[in-house]
């Protein structure tokens, strides 16, 4: 591996993981007690490819994602009491209690959305890279989405367009085999996700997303790609969602089968990226236990403020909204 992350960025990374997994876990028990309503989309599994792309970027590049989005606003620092309001519909969530689960957003954490329609932030942050060339600026854009997302006509127009005029864009594609309960086998003439670049004649890799750190190493090198020399990179993480597609869908539902989702967990990102810190002697049975309860405590607090936090007032429901 070329890029390796300091000792305090890999503590990071770790804590990052593990507060979105119980951040998200809790939020599944409050959309249960009806506490959350509407879509909710959990990002369990999925931990390293957001932490490990973060934790690669620095803090004024930009990153968007689809609906999956509590994990990508986390990692890029916005703190979990606004997030869980949100969620909520709460006047104190980072967009006022208008957006919900799918449209988290956070300008100064330059975390651009949020988007709930499939292949939606594409475009918009093609666009952004197209700014930041024009301005001379040095920002990179990371976008996100679901394998779902690259059979839409806006990836294929967006890739054109960053490759013809070399904007700073990582196109990231999550890819967790399955659109809602559609395999990748049943929706893509090709397996090989990253082979979609070379129509553009794009940089591109395939990455293990269950690898936090092979995640780092890859987004990395697109950063410093798209940085230095302005050119675009299409990432493919194969990554797999332990929960259901949505709060909506069971974990084991027709599509597939109980042992299929077991046997993905015994790769699950956080034992893994545990197991390697332990090997180093960076975390200890005791540490992990300690950060465990800090961050149970940090969860706790964010559910409390959102409790506490009022709805949004009626008359600011024509605020903020354009149509
Ligand atoms: C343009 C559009 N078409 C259809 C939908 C309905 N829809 C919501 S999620 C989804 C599946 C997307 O799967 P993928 O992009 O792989 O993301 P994942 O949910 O696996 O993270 C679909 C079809 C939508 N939101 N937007």
């Amino acid at each position: 591996m070329k890029h390796t992350p300091d000792n305090d960025k890999l503590l990071w990374m770790y804590r990052m993981m593990l507060l979105i997994r119980r951040f998200e876990e809790r939020s599944a028990q409050m959309y249960g007690m009806q506490k959350i309503g509407g879509f909710c989309h959990l990002y369990i599994g999925q931990e390293a490819v957001g932490v490990g792309t973060v934790a690669a970027m620095r803090e004024d590049d930009y990153l968007l994602s689809a609906y999956r989005d509590h994990g990508h606003i986390l990692a890029k620092g916005t703190d979990p009491n606004p997030v869980m309001a949100e969620l909520f519909g709460k006047e104190t969530g980072v967009s006022k209690g208008k957006g919900g689960s799918m449209h988290l957003f956070d300008v100064e954490k330059r975390f651009l959305g949020g988007h709930g329609i499939v292949a939606g932030q594409i475009p918009l942050a093609t666009g952004i890279g197209f700014a930041i060339k024009y301005q001379e600026l040095d920002q990179v854009v990371v976008v996100s989405f679901g394998e779902g997302a690259v059979h839409q006509g806006a990836f294929h127009e967006s890739l054109n367009l960053a490759k013809l005029w070399k904007l700073p864009v990582i196109y990231l594609i999550e890819n967790n085999r399955y659109g809602m309960g559609t395999p990748l086998e049943r929706a893509s003439a090709v397996w090989d996700l990253s082979q979609k670049a070379c129509s553009y004649d794009m940089a591109r890799a395939t990455v293990d997303g269950m690898d936090t750190l092979a995640v780092y190493d890859i987004m990395s090198e697109a950063i410093e790609r798209a940085r230095a020399d302005k050119e675009p990179t299409l990432i493919e993480a194969r990554t797999y969602r332990f929960r259901g597609h949505s709060m909506s869908d069971p974990v084991h539902s027709h599509y597939r089968t109980k042992e299929e989702v077991e046997e993905q967990k015994k790769s699950d990102p956080i034992v893994r990226f545990q197991e390697l810190l332990l090997q180093k002697k960076l975390l200890t049975k005791e540490k992990i236990k300690e950060i465990e309860s800090e961050i149970k405590k940090e969860v706790m607090e964010s559910v409390e403020f959102a409790e506490k936090s009022p709805l949004p007032a009626l008359e600011s429901r024509f605020k903020d909204v354009y149509a």
